[in-house]
This record gives C-alpha cells, sequence and structure tokens, in this order.
C-alpha cells in the first residue's frame, strides 16, 4: 500500500541498540562469575581471546558515554545468569549483582532505559551438566533467576526480554554453540527443552508482574516472515509450514498459551511431542506478554518438498538452514541482495514481518535486533567508512515508518549491535557495531573504541526522531 503521507515516530519511540553479555562483557571468569555453555564452547579454536570481546565489563562507562553522545533513548543488553549464580543456582554473587546495578545506574544518569534480556544464549554449565532444558529443574533454577533479577533491578529497569531467540537455539543450537552435543536423540530433546523453556518464561512473565509493579515484559524470538517460492500452491503450504515451525510455535505460546497447530502436527509426525505434565498448559495460559520483542535480519523462501528430496539450498537466514524433507526445502530469493556473509537483504520484509506480527498478536512490537555484518576497515585517522551500514538501517527504518502508517504499534528499535562485539559463530572481524573496537580476531591490541561514520548518521536520525535519514 502506498501512503501519500507517513505517520511520524512516536515520540517516546526507543531509538537504540543491542549487545549480549557473552558477546561484548569479557571477564568470563572474573568476580565470581561461573562458566556459561557458550564459555565452553570452542566457538574460535585455537585461542581463550574471544571470551575478553570488547571488555565492555571494564570499559562500560565510556562504552555509555559513546551511547548517550548518540543520544541513545535506550540500551538493550543482556544480564550473564552466571554472574548472579555462578552455578545457576546457590547463592547470590554480590559482585555481579553491583556490576549490573553500576551499569544501570550509569544508563539512568544518561537518561537511557535500560532493556534487559535476561537469557542470551548463555545457560550456566552447571546446569548443563544436569541435563540443562532436558531437566525440569533447569525451569526452577530459571524462575529463581528471574525472581533475583526483579528484586534487585526491577525498581528501575522497566523492559524486561525472557529468552532470546528460543527458536534459533531449537532449530540451530549447533551452530550457536548451545546444543548439548551429547544428546542421543536431539530433535526430539530439542522439543522437549522448548516445552520446558516455554513454561520457565511463562513463570517469569507472572512473576514479574507480580514483583515489579511497572515491569513490562515479553519474548524475544528471532521472527522473519516466510516467502513461498513460488505461486505453486503446494509452496504456499511449504511456507506455512515453515513459517508454523520456526515462528509460530513459539510466539502462539508465548502470547495465547497453546501450541500451534501445524507446528504441533509435525512433532507428532517425526515423534517429537514433548511430554505435557499435569498443569503445564495452565501455566502456559496464565502468562500474559506485555510486548514482542523480535530479532530481525532477513526472510526466509521456500518451496514444497517431497520425502525423497535433497535439501542442500542455503537461505540467508540466520544460518544456514536446508529444510526438512516432506515439510519444506529451502530456496533462494533472486530479488534480495546479500551481504558480504550470504545473508539476504530484505527491508520490504521487515515491512511484511511487522504487518504479520501485528495482525496476528495485537500487541506492542518492539525490535531488538537488524543489522549488517562486515568486515570493516579503520583507515588513517580513525576513519571507518561503513556507508554499506547505513544503507541497510536506513532502508529498514524507511520501512518500520511505511509499518507504522499501516498502523503497526512499533515502540522502539534496537539493531544489533550498540559496539563491536564478538559474532555468534563467525569471530571478532563480522562487525556490527556503531563503534569500532580495535582489536583483531587474534590481537587484543588495545581495544579503543572509535566512532564510525554510521556514529554520527545514527546521532542525527534520533535527534530528528526518525526524520533525517
Ligand atoms: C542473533 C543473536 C545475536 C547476534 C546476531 C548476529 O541471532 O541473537 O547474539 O550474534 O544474531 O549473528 P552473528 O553474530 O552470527 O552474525
Amino acid at each position: 500500500m502506498q501512503h501519500a503521507r507517513l505517520k511520524e515516530f512516536p515520540k517516546d519511540f526507543l531509538w537504540g541498540a543491542s549487545t549480549s553479555a557473552y558477546q561484548v562483557e569479557g571477564a568470563w571468569n572474573t568476580d565470581g562469575k561461573g562458566p556459561s555453555v557458550i564459555d565452553m564452547s570452542n566457538i574460535v579454536e585455537g585461542t581463550t581471546d574471544f571470551k575478553v570481546t570488547s571488555d565492555h565489563y571494564h570499559h562500560y562507562k565510556e562504552d555509555i558515554a559513546l551511547l548517550a553522545e548518540m543520544g541513545f533513548k535506550a540500551y538493550r543488553f543482556s544480564i550473564a545468569w552466571t554472574r548472579i549464580f555462578a552455578k545457576g543456582t546457590g547463592e547470590v554473587n554480590e559482585k555481579g549483582i553491583q556490576f549490573y546495578n553500576n551499569l544501570i545506574n550509569e544508563l539512568i544518569k544518561h537518561n537511557i532505559e535500560p532493556i534487559v534480556t535476561m537469557y542470551h544464549f548463555d545457560l550456566p554449565y552447571a546446569l548443563q551438566e544436569r541435563g540443562g532444558w532436558s531437566n525440569r529443574e533447569t525451569i526452577d533454577a530459571f524462575e529463581n533467576y528471574a525472581k533475583a533479577l526483579f528484586i534487585n533491578f526491577g525498581d528501575r529497569v522497566k523492559y524486561w526480554l525472557t529468552i532470546n531467540e528460543q527458536n534459533m537455539m531449537i532449530l540451530h543450537g549447533s551452530v550457536i554453540g548451545t546444543l548439548d552435543k551429547s544428546l542421543k536423540n536431539p530433535e526430539k530433546e530439542l522439543y522437549k527443552q522448548n516445552h520446558h523453556m516455554m513454561l520457565a518464561q511463562a513463570k517469569a512473565m507472572k512473576l514479574c508482574h507480580a514483583i515489579c509493579p511497572n515491569g513490562k515484559i515479553g519474548p524475544a524470538p528471532n521472527i522473519s516472515s516466510v516467502y513461498p517460492a513460488s505461486s505453486k500452491p503446494e509452496d504456499i503450504l511449504a511456507a506455512m509450514n515453515y513459517s508454523s515451525i520456526r515462528n509460530w510455535l513459539y510466539l502462539d505460546m508465548a502470547v495465547y498459551g497453546r501450541y500451534n497447530s501445524i507446528a504441533w502436527s509435525y512433532m507428532e509426525e517425526k515423534g517429537y511431542t514433548p511430554t505435557i505434565e499435569k498443569g503445564d498448559m495452565e501455566v502456559l495460559k496464565n502468562a500474559n506478554p506485555d510486548f514482542i520483542a523480535f530479532n530481525y535480519y532477513n526472510t526466509a523462501t521456500v518451496a514444497h518438498s517431497e520425502n525423497d528430496d535433497l535439501n542442500t539450498v542455503s537461505t540467508g537466514d540466520q544460518q544456514i538452514s536446508d529444510g526438512k524433507p516432506g515439510v519444506y526445502k529451502s530456496s533462494s530469493n533472486p530479488y534480495l541482495q546479500k551481504t558480504e556473509f550470504g545473508w539476504e537483504i530484505d527491508p520490504v520484509g521487515f515491512r511484511n514481518t511487522l504487518r504479520e506480527l501485528n495482525d496476528r498478536y495485537n500487541l506492542p512490537l518492539l525490535l531488538t535486533e537488524n543489522g549488517l555484518g562486515a568486515f570493516d576497515k579503520l583507515e588513517e585517522g580513525d576513519v571507518i567508512n561503513d556507508d554499506y551500514r547505513i544503507d541497510y538501517l536506513r532502508k529498514h527504518i524507511e520501512q518500520a515508518k511505511l509499518a507504522i502508517t499501516d498502523g503497526v504499534r512499533l515502540i522502539g528499535y534496537c539493531p544489533w549491535s550498540a559496539i563491536d562485539l564478538v559474532s555468534t559463530h563467525q569471530g571478532c572481524s563480522k562487525r556490527y557495531g556503531f563503534v569500532y573496537v580495535n582489536r583483531d580476531e587474534f590481537d587484543l591490541k588495545d581495544l579503543r573504541r572509535i566512532r564510525k561514520n554510521s556514529f554520527y548518521w545514527y546521532k542525527q536520525v534520533i535527534s530528528s526522531n526518525g526524520e533525517k535519514l
């Protein structure tokens, strides 16, 4: 739909950006922090330098000052569960509480709204050793952790996100580094883990409303529209299949407290259905998210798949996804360009996704990740010419404005990432930030912070409330 006049971004729009603890903080075993599953998985073979990441733990004041200089209204970061409870449960680590108190207070001092992700891939390793999410005790551990967060930070933190990209941990856990490699029947086990994470999330949402009077809480999956490769009816069915397994399974449960029927029939067909214990569905129904936070990088395109299909085509999806025989198979989209890391770029798909989410759930939406990973180059005179990133972000913000004009209730835009950090599985050279962190894959250098061109551009976007793009 073309609009003659576009609506403006709301006055209190949450302009900001995102990071996650294990990707930015470093200090992975400092001040009583315990190891997480990510700390224990070998992301970059032959070095532990990735664990220093951007050393935000020791640079947080300087980093927040830079975010404030850009005029950030909000900053989305995650709390490392193992800083609060080294082993996932037990005694609270006061030094961990102190670090996040300092961080939150520093943000508030600069009028930046803290948006907290409670769990971003970094499950405590001690819990993993006891079965991780396969063990129902992890649900209680998460509830206990959530309670500690709400009690300690709930007086200042208004926006809470439960679990980052639960759907990607289930679908692509081996790439992220969260998959327990000892699992015998991983897919079946993963859907059991998924059920347990859903319960943990539901309990945390209920607890947030009970403990934090001004608290708002929501899930934070990675959501993207799924396109059929053609108008062939079988391709349309395949797109619905994939969207149900990838998107709606997670959000139908978070919002309506029910299993998506197509996803459930897929699990039945494959023998993956989890055991639902007495009382589970009641817990799931009684949780009410206040908004949906979601990460969007690109769309997916899929085609019909026969049972004997070989699904080897890669997409520009979060990770390479080849499809599921008899359900869907991945296809590339000839209308889209790709980043230098092969991810498809689809700003219009962002508007599609926003509209779909709005129609389906009728809740406020908060964009918590969107961005372009690239090999930025530090040039003489401390210049980083990342015009490709500006172009990417500009096009997505334009589509956000169109979606708002379409009637979507978008409350904030927090792209990935505020400053450079370690990528989920592609090291430090894949950069996303507005601020360059001076380090290489294997050389920590001086970790100096340098403003990129996009830094100055985003500053003007925020000060004009999205008018000057
Ligand atoms: C999302 C994760 C982030 C981040 C981002 C970019 O899935 O939530 O943690 O890493 O993707 O992905 P990558 O680092 O693989 O380029």
